[in-house]
């Protein structure tokens, strides 16, 4: 198998986008490097033994190398300077999952953000202005069984191009092209696969995802119910119709291009297609879950506020989310 590169790709977040990706990158010679949270966590990666991708009846096992925190020790040459970072944790969670790694991480890293919501790369970039930031998004499904026992439960495509100021939307670097197009080997085709494109304005993209998920995913952990039981719910659709209004305001101040069949629609056709699925938002409360919300529904109050809209619908799910989760 040919190393596309000599230095890693380093997976802070390894749940079950992070894990499929390490999964997959690894099946196709990319070195991967596991960045864990803490002792418990790295207890759980040994207990599995590596991790485990089922997709169909293909069941893959990797085993790349992983450390903690705590390993960053003078005397630890195994651990190399991180000089190309996936990150994959909620956005929320990102400067925590970051930063303990800081002394290792080159000044100009390669870093790029696969998670939902806004806000964590600008955040980011403040604490590390050098670093060469980029975003991706992401329709692929996955859910995990246990720690590093991932299903994988749809494909999609993930998206990627540039965030930071300084880099050209057109210019793709070499680690993130061998990325590109180490997934394109016919050899390969049956081991699981991440469908990477690069995409030059990324920001629009990324805030119809950021739209689309700020009008489904709040109303299905209120309601509790599936997204597509979402669609005719009594107290949810005249909430949806709202959401979508506000959302729409937000993002037409910020000159963002607009969804090609508006974001009601869009919305709508989102939940019919996935009408028995539960959100990731639902499935965090039910589990007990930090969740997203700061990060999707937070961050268009935010954007709101700065051309004073009030945004009250956005406001109100916030609220009664906070107030689900507490009871
Ligand atoms: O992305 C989603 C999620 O659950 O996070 C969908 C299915 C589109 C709902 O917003």
């Amino acid at each position: 198998m040919t190393h596309l590169s000599s230095y890693p790709w380093h997976i802070c977040g390894v749940g079950a986008i992070g894990s499929l990706w390490a999964s997959a990158l690894i099946e196709r010679g990319v070195p991967v490097t596991l960045l864990l949270k803490d002792t418990v966590q790295l207890e759980q990666y040994t207990g599995a033994g590596g991790i485990n991708v089922w997709d169909q009846e293909c069941n893959t096992h990797t085993q790349p190398v992983a450390f903690i925190p705590s390993n960053l020790t003078p005397s630890n040459s195994n651990l190399t300077k991180i000089k190309h970072l996936l990150v994959c944790c909620k956005a929320q969670d990102t400067l925590a999952a970051i930063l303990p790694w800081r002394k290792i991480i080159a000044d100009d890293a390669i870093i790029i953000l696969l998670q939902n919501g806004m806000g964590s790369a600008q955040a980011l970039q403040r604490r590390l202005p050098k670093a060469n930031i980029y975003c991706a998004i992401s329709t692929d499904g996955a859910w995990r069984k246990g720690p590093f026992d991932v299903v994988r439960a749809g494909f999609g495509d993930t998206l990627i191009g540039c965030f930071s100021e300084h880099l050209l939307s057109t210019q793709i670097p070499s680690p993130i092209q061998s990325l590109l197009t180490c997934q394109n080997n016919p050899a390969q085709a049956s081991i699981p696969s991440v469908d990477l494109v690069w995409h030059t304005d990324i920001r629009t993209p990324m805030w119809h995802k950021l739209a689309i998920n700020s009008v489904i995913n709040a109303l299905t952990a209120i309601y509790q119910c599936t997204n597509g039981e979402l669609v005719n719910h009594p107290q949810g659709r005249p909430r949806l119709q709202q959401l979508c209004l506000e959302t729409q305001d937000v993002m037409s101040r910020l000159g963002i291009e607009p969804m090609g069949q508006g974001l009601l629609n869009t919305a709508v056709r989102i939940l019919q297609q996935t009408a028995l699925n539960k959100s990731s938002m639902l499935q965090d409360v039910q589990a007990g879950c930090a969740t997203e919300i700061e990060s999707i529904n937070g961050y268009i109050i935010a954007q709101g506020a700065l051309y004073y809209l009030p945004c009250a619908g956005h406001k109100q799910v916030c609220e009664d989310l906070r107030r689900i989760c507490a009871s």
